[in-house]
C-alpha cells in the first residue's frame, strides 16, 4: 500500500494491549494503516525506538485565572511546548468558577486563551459555588459546549464546596451526563491542624504535610464515594497519594460503583522529606495531597498493577519559585499556609513513569500506554485520542527506551523557573512527538504554529452513564 502522507517506519509499536514491529501510515492527520513496508510522501525512521501513543494529560493547570486578576505563569504556548517536549499531545485542563460568579464567561475566556496554544485541549469545569443558576442553567450549557467533566474541591478556602454543594453538583452532572472529578481532603481537619501548627510556631514548608495527613484524604475520599453512590453518579478521585486512599476506590469498584482513581508522578518520586530541605527549598515540593513516604510509593505501584489507579496525570501547576506570584512571593519566611500549592510536571510525566514503571520492571509497556494515554482518553471521552489504531488521530511519540537523562529545568521547556525533579536520573526519553501527523518535537526542539491546537469537544459516551442503582429506587436527582 502507498500514498500515505507520512510513514513512521520500522519502530516497535506499543498499544494498550500489544507490542509489535510495524510501520504506521498517516493520512489527513489520522492513523490510516498499521503494517509492513508502507510507503508515503514522507518517512520518519523509528528503527530502534518505541512508537507510543501521544500522552494524554487529563489533569493539568494551564493559564489558570487567579481571583485577584491575571493568570498563573504557564501560558498556552509555553505549556504546549512543554507538553510536546515530554511526549504529551492532548490535555484536559480547567475552567475555574470564582465564588459568587457564573461559569459561562470564564469558560469563554479560557477558550479564547487556549486557542493560542499548540496542544489539543479540553476543559473540566470547576464548580466552587453551586448556586441555582449554575446548577440548573449553566452546567447543562457548558456540557453542551463539550465540557463533559466537572471538578469539585472538598478543601481550600476559595474553592471548597460543602457536602450539600457537592451533592448538588453530582446531581447536576447526572442530569447532564457528565463525569465528576474530586479533590478529596477534609477541609475542616486541615483548617484545625493548620491553626494548631501555626500556634505552635511550626511554619516551615515541611509542616504543609503535617497539616494534611493521610487519614484526612481517606476520609474525604470515602465521603465523596458514598455521596456519589447515593446520587448514582460516576466520579474520578484525583491525585491519590497513598494506598489507604486507593483502598477506598478498590472497595467501591468491588461493589460495582463507577469510581476511578488517578495518581501523579510526584507521588512516586517525591516524599515528605523533600519538603524538609534546608531554608525555603522545601516549598518547591509542596503540593496537595502532600507527598508521603518511600513505603507508600511501593504500595502505590501495587495499586497501579491491580488497576485500582488507572490514570497517571501531571497535576501540573504553574507556580514559579521566585517572582511576584511564585512560591516565595510572601518571602522566604512565609508560613506554609501562604505558599501556593502545586508542582510543575507536564514534560516530566512520561519520562518519570516510564523510568520508574517500565525500566524498573514494575509495569509492562501496554500498561504504560494505558496509564498515560489510553485510559485517560477513554475515561474522559476523547474518542479520537490515546490509541494507535486506524481512525485515531496520529498522535505518536518516538521513544528511546534506553536513553539515560539527568533531569534539569532546561528539559522541561516550561515557563516555570524550577523543576522538583532536578537531578533525578530517568531511563527512557522522547525523541520525537507527532501531533495529528505533524512532527512538533524532534530531539528536544519544539516547532509548532501557535493557535494550531484543537478544541476537543466531548460528547456523551457510555462509560460514564449512571448504573441505575439508587437507594430505595428513588431518583432524587430528578427533583433537586
Ligand atoms: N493541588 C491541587 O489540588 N491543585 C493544584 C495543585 C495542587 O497541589
Ligand atoms: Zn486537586
Ligand atoms: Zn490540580
Amino acid at each position: 500500500m502507498d500514498g500515505f502522507d507520512l510513514v513512521v517506519r520500522g519502530g516497535t509499536v506499543v498499544t494498550g494491549t500489544d507490542v509489535f514491529r510495524a510501520d504506521v501510515g498517516v493520512s489527513g492527520g489520522k492513523i490510516a494503516a498499521i503494517g509492513l513496508n508502507l510507503q508515503g510522501a514522507q518517512a520518519i525512521d523509528a528503527g530502534g525506538l518505541l512508537v507510543l501513543p501521544g500522552g494524554v494529560d487529563t489533569h493539568c493547570h494551564i493559564e489558570q485565572l487567579q481571583e485577584g486578576g491575571g493568570a498563573d505563569e504557564e501560558s498556552w504556548t509555553t505549556g504546549s511546548t512543554s507538553c510536546f517536549a515530554g511526549g504529551t499531545t492532548s490535555v484536559v485542563t480547567f475552567s475555574t468558577q470564582f465564588k459568587g460568579c457564573g461559569i459561562l464567561e470564564p469558560l469563554a475566556e479560557y477558550r479564547r486563551r487556549a486557542a493560542r496554544g499548540m496542544v489539543d485541549y479540553g476543559f473540566h469545569q470547576i464548580i466552587t459555588d453551586a448556586s441555582d443558576e449554575v446548577i440548573w442553567q449553566q452546567i447543562p450549557e457548558v456540557v453542551a459546549a463539550g465540557v463533559r467533566s466537572l471538578k469539585v474541591f472538598l478543601t481550600y478556602d476559595a474553592l471548597a464546596l460543602d457536602d450539600r454543594g457537592y451533592i448538588r453538583v453530582l446531581a447536576a452532572a447526572r442530569r447532564a451526563g457528565a463525569l465528576v472529578t474530586v479533590h478529596c481532603e477534609n477541609y475542616a481537619a486541615i483548617g484545625w491542624r493548620t491553626e494548631a501548627l501555626l500556634a505552635a510556631g511550626h511554619t516551615a514548608p515541611k509542616y504543609h504535610a503535617w497539616s494534611r495527613p493521610r487519614m484526612i484524604e481517606r476520609e474525604a475520599t470515602s465521603r465523596a464515594i458514598a455521596l456519589a453512590e447515593m446520587v448514582d453518579q460516576p466520579i474520578q478521585i484525583f491525585h491519590v497519594s497513598c494506598s489507604e486512599v486507593a483502598a477506598e476506590i478498590a472497595q467501591a469498584r468491588h461493589r460495582g460503583l463507577k469510581v476511578w482513581g488517578e495518581t501523579c508522578p510526584q507521588y512516586f518520586v517525591l516524599t515528605a522529606e523533600h519538603m524538609d530541605r534546608p531554608g525555603f527549598e522545601g516549598a518547591k515540593f509542596m503540593c496537595s495531597p502532600a507527598p508521603r513516604h518511600a513505603p507508600d510509593q511501593q504500595a502505590l505501584w501495587e495499586d497501579i498493577r491491580r488497576g485500582t489507579l488507572d490514570v497517571i496525570s501531571s497535576d501540573h501547576s504553574g507556580w514559579c519559585y521566585d517572582g511576584s506570584r511564585g512560591k516565595r512571593a510572601s518571602g522566604s519566611a512565609a508560613n506554609f499556609r501562604d505558599i501556593p500549592n502545586g508542582v510543575p510536571g507536564l514534560a516530566a510525566r512520561l519520562p518519570i513513569i516510564f523510568s520508574e514503571g517500565v525500566a524498573k520492571g514494575r509495569i509492562d509497556l501496554p500498561q504504560f500506554a494505558r496509564l498515560i494515554a489510553g485510559n485517560p482518553a477513554k475515561l474522559f471521552g476523547l474518542q479520537s485520542k490515546g490509541s494507535i489504531a486506524p481512525g485515531f488521530d496520529a498522535d505518536l511519540v518516538l521513544w528511546d527506551p534506553a536513553k539515560k537523562t539527568v533531569l534539569d529545568n532546561s528539559h522541561m521547556q516550561h515557563a516555570i523557573d524550577y523543576t522538583p525533579y532536578e537531578g533525578l536520573e530517568v531511563t527512557g526519553w522522547p525523541v520525537a512527538t507527532i501531533r495529528r501527523g505533524e512532527v512538533v518535537m524532534r530531539d528536544g526542539r519544539v516547532q509548532a504554529e501557535p493557535g494550531s491546537g484543537r478544541y476537543l469537544a466531548r460528547g456523551s459516551y457510555d462509560m460514564i452513564r449512571s448504573t441505575g442503582v439508587l437507594p430505595d429506587g428513588f431518583d432524587a436527582a430528578a427533583f433537586a
